[in-house]
């Protein structure tokens, strides 16, 4: 049972995602305060304890406890960090205080009650003395962001909310929040703490619908209390950071980014504008330059102190004003990079230039890295996203490869996690793992791509928040309770509804072995385990009841954002949880005997998977026009399809005939031309499992083939090849192809082609004797977009849906 849960359990199989893997409660990553009388010994953690997170570099028990009283005085200097000094009285006065804000010259006549000194020694006189009261040393010592945090008693309480600079001050606060959890009593501890990595936050930097205005605004927040100080602008369908970016904001888009950038400062958080020229540019040219810098200047005069040129996902072939002038690719960036480095940024005195390279991935040394490395300006700050786009593991090996690879000592990451822009049917809502807790020492940074849902990616970058404050202590399934928590609110039956839900959204397809929906999985492998003994397991239809439920029971979550932003998913889950309903009825009427009522429960699934079955999900792309209803929401990384194939199988047994049966293809092997992506291996498209898929490694080229071989010939009366990732959405699959089948493997007679939808099905009026059936490619993808085959059936009955 999870700390958390103790006595609020809905589900009789234990639902939280650690228990669901099967592991232990491991030491967290962050630090529960034991308070006199709050905890109860090995109770945990709950709403209302006093957890520090991220955990800090050192918390020290201290000998007692300080109650800081009615009455409070924040003693500050003309330049303390104002909105430190406005949370911390807004923290105070919401726990019940009276606060007095006092300057430092007046401390000695004015201050009274509880003395609260706040800022860092460059700005606040009082703090060496008051330091000395508290028994600590300052923060000078301290990496930036760093801050000290102690009490003591002498004369009435003593606090002291020291920063190394603003943002330490500001971090203070963030940990004093935590550590009065709602009231005003100071746990007998004292902080010293300070970031490992100086770069913490996220990019947006993934295509399809850019997050909303308010949404960003709350992100700034989040970032805030988190301690993440970094966010990067860069949606890739922001017409004017990409096709149109020579144009100026103007309007209301301007107004949203000064108030965008206003909110970052308030929350400490950078702000920093990445353009995005690459598709059009002339690298050599005074023109575009002076474009760039215009571009730049109008953000600069909003407070834009941090600028980025984002290089990725553009042409790598020279133009021929640039050919003329430079030999390579990373010659002509280089050129213009540095340009805007000294030119620009060094001129006005802004936060170095940062960019992503055309080539970010991959560690070994290449003639593009090095000349990127070796030419650019010492003082750029280069991103790279791992091993891969997608890098299911970041290893100080690698990272040590990559940073000699660029020539570069301000490496830092660009993250594709859990950014879903190439699944937008998906949700990733697992934890941020495998990033080595060393990284710190040969990396700035970190900043995450998110999901192009803000507030569904709350919980990764929460994750993040922990990891890149204190790498060596991160404790992914900790942090990920704690987000989970946080988002969830402290009704108990919520944060179980929370779990419920993104359990069947852990798998992160990008990671071999990724679990799917794991408390799920438990569920229908010990449904099935009862069944072959004859039995009923009543825990899957209690989580199934459980996921009908979602739409009601996660409304009144504390994060209304992550509701709205989820819905579409809520609500698929519901309709696939009512089809194994459905079915379980079917399975226990097949169980008694009763035939008539397994069929006629049969007869009811197709509809709830037709709704499942639904585009809920809005989207948007190159033009950037936003469309609603675009996108089927995929829902428990397979595993509802899995037990309905299985349970299908069941009913084939008994009524071969039923006509609420699918679509079956006879047993066969299967093959390809085409390269496999990890271990999505062919022979998953011949597993009569639809949960499951082979996938390409490449764009397919033409008469590159998928192929079925059968035990023998059959005359053939049907075909179905189900593509990409649902039936109803088009993705990775073949654009372009034609079926053909074959008695000998040599000659071949095309019976169908594809239409660009993702479900290729055929019914033959007059059988065709084959024992090879294949899809056979005749032009190039879209995009380059890779393949997706979930299922490919020959059978010799017609298929019935
Ligand atoms: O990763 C980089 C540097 N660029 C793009 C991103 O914009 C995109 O969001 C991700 C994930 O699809 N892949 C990229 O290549």
């Amino acid at each position: 049972m999870n700390r958390y849960t103790a006595g609020h359990q809905l589900l009789p199989a234990s639902f939280t995602r650690r228990a669901a893997l099967g592991l232990g409660l491991a030491a967290g990553g962050a630090i529960a305060l034991p308070m006199s009388g709050a905890l109860a010994a090995g109770e945990g953690s709950r709403p209302g304890d006093r957890v520090v997170r991220p955990q800090p570099s050192a918390l020290e028990r201290t000998e007692r406890e300080v109650a800081l009283g009615r009455t409070v005085s924040v003693i500050v200097g003309e330049d303390t960090d104002e909105v430190a000094l406005q949370d911390l009285t807004e923290l105070l006065e919401a726990n019940g205080c009276t606060v007095a804000t006092v300057l430092a010259d007046d401390a000695g006549t004015t201050a009274s009650g509880t003395r609260i000194h706040l800022g860092s020694p460059e700005d606040n006189p009082t703090l060496p003395a008051a330091l000395e009261v508290v028994g600590v040393p300052g923060p000078e010592d301290l990496a930036a962001d760093g801050y000290v945090l102690a009490a003591a008693k002498d004369k009435g309480a003593v606090v002291v909310l020291a920063g190394h600079d603003a943002r330490g001050t500001y971090y203070a606060v963030q940990t004093l929040r935590q550590l009065l959890a709602g009231g005003t009593r100071l746990p007998a501890v004292q902080v010293r703490d300070e970031p490992l990595m100086e770069i913490r936050g996220a990019i947006e930097g993934f295509y399809g619908i850019p997050w909303s205005h308010q949404s960003r605004l709350d992100h700034f927040a989040f970032y805030g209390a988190h301690k993440l100080n970094t966010y990067i602008y860069t949606p890739k369908d922001d017409l004017l950071l990409r096709s149109k970016w020579r144009e100026l904001y103007a309007g209301e888009d301007l107004d949203q980014l000064a108030e965008l950038v206003e909110a970052a400062n308030a929350h400490h958080v950078d702000f920093t504008f990445a353009l995005s020229p690459g598709n059009d540019i002339t690298y050599g040219s005074d023109e575009d330059f002076e474009a760039t810098v215009t571009k730049f200047e109008q953000l600069r005069e909003l407070g834009v102190s941090s600028f980025y040129i984002a290089l990725d996902d553009i042409p790598t072939e020279l133009g021929e004003d640039d050919a003329a002038q430079f030999s390579s690719l990373a010659e002509a960036q280089i050129h213009y990079l540095n340009r805007v480095q000294t030119d620009y940024v060094e001129a006005h005195d802004l936060a170095p230039l940062q960019t992503v390279p055309t080539h970010y991935s991959g560690s070994d040394p290449s003639d593009y890295k090095t000349e990127f490395g070796t030419s650019a300006h010492p003082e750029i700050r280069i991103q790279w996203t791992g091993e891969g786009v997608f890098s299911p593991s970041i290893t100080e090996e690698s990272v040590v490869t990559a940073v000699a690879s660029y020539h570069t000592e301000h490496l830092y990451i660009w993250d594709n996690f859990p950014v879903n822009d190439g699944r937008r049917d998906r949700l990733f809502l697992n934890p941020l793992e495998g990033r080595a807790p060393t990284l710190h020492e040969h990396l700035a940074g970190f900043t995450a791509n998110p999901m192009i849902e803000p507030y569904a990616s709350l919980i990764s970058l929460a994750n993040y928040a922990d990891y890149c404050w204190n790498p060596p202590v991160y404790d992914a399934e900790d942090s990920w309770e704690a987000a989970v928590d946080e988002l969830a609110g402290s009704a108990p039956e919520v944060r179980e509804a929370l779990r419920v839900f993104t359990d069947l959204h852990q798998n992160w397809p990008y990671r071999e072995g990724s679990p799917s929906a794991p408390a799920l999985t438990a569920d229908v492998e010990s449904f099935w385990a009862a069944y072959d003994e004859g039995e009923d397991d009543s825990a899957l239809v209690a989580r199934l009841e459980a996921i009908v439920d979602l739409e009601s029971s996660l409304a009144p979550m504390a994060s209304a954002g992550f509701y709205e932003d989820t819905l579409p998913w809520i609500v698929a889950g519901g309709h696939w949880a009512r089809a194994l309903l459905a079915q379980h009825e079917m399975l226990l009427a097949l169980l008694e005997d009763r035939l008539e009522d397994a069929s006629d429960a049969a007869a009811e699934v197709a509809q709830h998977v037709a709704a499942a079955g639904e585009a809920t999900v809005p989207d948007q792309r190159e033009d950037g026009v936003y469309k609603e209803d675009q996108i089927v929401p995929s829902v428990g990384d397979g595993v509802f399809e899995g037990f309905l194939a299985r349970a299908w199988e069941e009913l084939r047994e008994v009524l071969p005939e039923d006509p609420s049966l699918p679509f079956r293809g006879l047993p066969g092997t299967a093959t390809t031309t085409l390269d496999t992506y990890q271990d999505y291996a062919v022979e998953r498209i011949v597993d009569g499992d639809l949960a499951t898929m082979f996938w390409s490694s490449r764009a397919p080229k033409v008469d590159d083939v998928v192929q079925v071989e059968l035990d023998g010939s059959h005359p053939i009366r049907a075909v179905k090849v189900q593509m990409a990732g649902s039936d109803t959405t088009a993705g990775d699959q073949i654009h372009e192809g034609v079926l053909e089948l074959s008695a000998d493997g040599e000659s071949w007679e095309e019976v169908g082609a594809t239409d660009g939808t993702p479900v290729l099905e055929v019914a033959l009026d007059e059988p065709v004797d084959a024992r090879f059936g294949r899809l056979r490619v005749t032009g190039k993808n879209p995009s380059g977009q890779w393949v997706q085959i979930r299922e490919f059936g020959l059978a010799e009955t017609a298929p019935s849906s």
